[in-house]
């Protein structure tokens, strides 16, 4: 563990004052559990399976598009934002894989990179193509729009961008490729809706051939935002018919804050799945129409919902059910890494409670119409506090007991204060 950020000594004696207090608390809910019929260490070993992805732009200060209100101490580049990274994942021991966005995150040697994120402990997930702002070198402007712009040489940029992606992250040992587009239009007349898709449809078949075998592509639909009046991969049902016709390697991302408040996203997985094409997810809530709450903030009910379907899917899958999980939120008031911990908590909770469902049950009620115990097979899974699961995971794992009491301790940030350049003022949607 020499290359991990924190150190040993530390993990081991932050973990020692509370060690007695967990193992009271984990016996009690074994207890619980036994008289619920379930093993707990059978139940310890299936939520150890379970892991994320790091979003390498969720480790700064996101801002809105109004501002940034950067903190000192944040990182500027991407061997910054790995470190933090592995911060996260070596306190919460789940999310080792970390998703670069390119050319937020270029680097000038991805060799160097990639043997970096090793000694962090760090792997790294599906590569993110950004074709919804320009750069200082771009050559054409994405003003109007990117892989479905009018103008055929906007789009060749914006298929070179993508397939210059892939490549990158074949270097990095990634298997996927995640591609949002902001396109879209602000007036009703704007655009036309069907030669815009006619074009994104093109372009990102382009983008597909260039995939190598063992790669998926992931189309994230978004309501709304940046495009007001209509976007062009709005909704699932558009992500769903773009990815039939691309075959069988393209699949759809459901980011969870890209809907209408209220909608019922566990449904729209449940659908995706049943054709094959639940590729993965980006994990935030919303209480508007927004994508950058902290997961399990707002509605944990629902994200335990969302894991219902997925524990059902896995279930049915004959072990072929693999979704890409991961984190995609913007921390504006908080140190990323503590909502980064904090997140990675919440999800795996959800994850927990939707494997302590008795399907059995939940099947028996709702062949037999019994609406009240269907939702009592839920709700007692729903009801147990399966943090003293996590948290002796963590400690087996080398991890903390108390992820952000232990970060805060170790004051990483204001070391990284000292150490690192200031970031300038600036705004941003992420
Ligand atoms: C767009 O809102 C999004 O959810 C996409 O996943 C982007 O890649 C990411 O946020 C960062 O802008
Ligand atoms: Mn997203």
């Amino acid at each position: 563990m020499t290359g991990y950020p924190i150190s040993n000594d530390q993990i081991s004696s932050h973990n020692e004052s509370r060690i007695d207090g967990l193992r009271d608390d984990y016996g009690a809910l074994a207890r619980k559990l036994e008289r619920y019929g379930r093993d707990i260490d059978a139940v310890k070993a299936k939520i150890g399976t379970f892991s994320l992805a790091l979003p390498s732009w969720a480790t700064g200060r996101g801002g809105t598009r109004f501002a940034k209100f950067a903190i000192p101490g944040e990182p500027t580049n991407i061997f910054e934002k790995l470190a933090d990274c592995a911060v996260v994942n070596q306190l919460s021991c789940a999310a080792p894989r970390v998703s670069l966005h390119f050319p937020w995150d270029s680097a000038s040697d991805y060799d160097e990179l990639k043997c970096h994120a090793n000694e962090l402990g760090l792997g790294f997930d599906g590569v993110n193509s950004n074709t919804f702002q320009d750069q200082p070198d771009s050559q054409y402007s994405y003003r109007n729009g990117s892989l479905g712009a009018a103008d055929a040489k906007v789009r060749e940029q914006a298929i070179a961008h993508n397939i210059d992606c892939i490549e990158i992250g074949k270097k990095l040992d990634s298997k996927a490729i995640t591609v949002w587009v902001g396109d879209g239009s602000n007036f009703p007349g704007q655009q036309d809706f069907t030669r815009a898709l006619d074009r994104y449809v093109s372009s990102t078949s382009h983008i597909y051939d260039a995939l190598p075998t063992d790669w998926l592509m992931l189309l994230e639909h978004k309501m709304f935002e940046p495009a007001f009046y209509s976007t062009i991969i709005s909704d699932w049902g558009s992500s769903l018919m773009v990815a039939q016709e691309l075959g069988e390697k393209c699949k759809c991302l459901v980011d969870l804050g890209h809907h209408a408040p209220n909608t019922n996203i566990e449904q729209i997985v449940a659908r995706l799945n049943r054709v094959g094409k639940l590729g993965g997810f980006h994990f935030n809530d919303s209480k508007y129409g927004d994508d950058d709450l902290d997961s399990g903030s707002i509605n944990p009910h629902q994200l335990f919902l969302v894991f219902n379907e997925l524990a059902e899917a896995e279930a049915n899958s004959a072990g072929k059910f693999n979704p890409a999980y991961m984190i995609d939120q913007s921390h504006n008031v908080t140190d990323p890494i503590e909502s980064l911990i904090s997140s990675t908590e919440a999800i795996s909770i959800a994850y927990a409670k939707a494997s302590l469902v008795d399907r059995e049950a939940l099947i028996e009620a709702q062949d037999n119409n019994d609406a009240m115990m269907a939702f009592r097979a839920l709700r007692a899974a729903y009801n147990f506090d399966v943090t003293p699961i996590l948290a002796m995971l963590r400690y087996e794992r080398g991890g903390a007991i108390d992820g952000i009491d232990l970060y805060r301790a170790s004051k990483w940030r204001e070391r990284k204060a000292q150490e690192r350049k200031a970031v300038g003022l600036g705004a941003g949607i992420v």
